[in-house]
């Protein structure tokens, strides 16, 4: 029990306005069955865990899909126009956008991410490398519609969608997704995106349940960080991770469960717990190729290649804005 919660939530409840991270946390945890959005894993310590998790034996989709872009490199470049501004979506690490920089003379590079820290410092990191590529960081929630920036919009514009981050959205929010991304790139636009593709089951189970354990911290992770940021006093202690193959759903469901019934408060509102009661933290889609082309042509972009490892873990897919 955190002593000073009390004292904590007094101090927060009425400081000023709260954050969008505070009211979708309140809304989220007031619902049945509760929930939490797997945007919030996403503060410094979540993002360095992540990229623990990308290095993982069991956790294949990043090292198969930089395989794509290294081996593919060239194929995917002909696909950008000469000067185009490269808008990358939810830009993490830069280690992919990299691959591509290295074979395309683009315009700019414009990659837009909620942890404005960890952007800047990559686009620093990038600056120094490519002394002469203009990197533009925006700092935005890329899941709702933001501007490009005044420089590059007379720029052909390419999207650059890595990941498999699409697999996060509910089947209609991808599809928001897609329709956004093509409204922020406007007319011509072409997009590269990643996309892990449905595949056995014990080979996706194991990657969301690493031996070392670095995915169940990356799920505890939104727990310390409510209790960081919003003076919760959640007994992290008291949850553990699970990760599940839902079959019919084509995904992966991350869920934190509580092992006793025990109680929780953030700014102020108290959440209890059953015991085995879940907060659902992460849906993590899986398409076979031809599902995601339908939903790209239900979202105004028509297909022009794709490509996958030799033994089809995942996607990269080449679109472009049908008119
Ligand atoms: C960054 C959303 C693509 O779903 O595979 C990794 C996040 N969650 N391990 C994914 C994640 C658990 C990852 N994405």
């Amino acid at each position: 029990m955190n002593v000073h919660a009390p004292a904590l939530a007094e101090a927060h409840r009425f400081d000023g306005p709260i954050s969008a991270f505070g009211r979708d946390v309140i809304e989220n945890l007031s619902q049945a069955p509760k929930r939490l959005s797997p945007k919030y894993f996403y503060d410094s310590a979540g993002s360095e865990l992540f990229e623990q998790i990308t290095l993982l034996p069991e956790y294949y989709p990043t090292r198969t899909e930089l395989t794509i872009l290294r081996d593919r490199g060239r194929a995917i470049s002909a696909i950008i126009p000469k000067g185009a501004a490269l808008v990358e979506f939810g830009a993490g690490a830069t280690t992919k956008v990299r691959l591509l920089l290295d074979q395309c003379a683009l315009g700019a590079y414009v990659p837009v991410d909620i942890s404005g820290d960890f952007l800047q410092a990559q686009a620093d990191a990038l600056r120094a490398d490519y002394p002469n590529l203009n990197v533009y960081p925006v700092t935005a929630d890329f899941t709702a519609p933001f501007d490009l920036p005044e420089a590059v919009r007379a720029m052909p514009k390419v999207g650059f969608f890595p990941g498999s981050t699409l697999g996060n959205f509910e089947p209609h929010e991808a599809l928001g997704f897609l329709r956004s991304a093509r409204n922020i790139l406007g007319k011509d636009a072409r997009m590269v995106i990643g996309v892990d593709l449905e595949k056995d089951e014990r080979v996706l189970y194991d990657a969301y349940n690493d031996s070392a354990g670095i995915t169940a911290r990356f799920n505890l992770n939104v727990l310390h960080r409510i209790n960081r940021e919003l003076g919760g006093d959640f007994d992290v202690g008291a949850f553990v991770h699970r990760a599940i193959y839902n079959r019919d759903r084509h995904r992966i469901e991350m869920h934190l469960i509580s092992k006793k019934a025990l109680t929780a408060q953030v700014l102020g509102k108290q959440f209890s717990f059953r015991p085995g009661e879940s907060i659902h933290t992460e849906n993590s889609y899986k398409y076979s190729i031809d599902r995601f082309m339908a939903l790209a042509r239900s979202a105004g972009w028509q297909p022009l290649e794709s490509w996958t490892d030799a033994a089809g873990m995942f996607s990269v897919h080449a679109l472009v804005a049908s008119d």
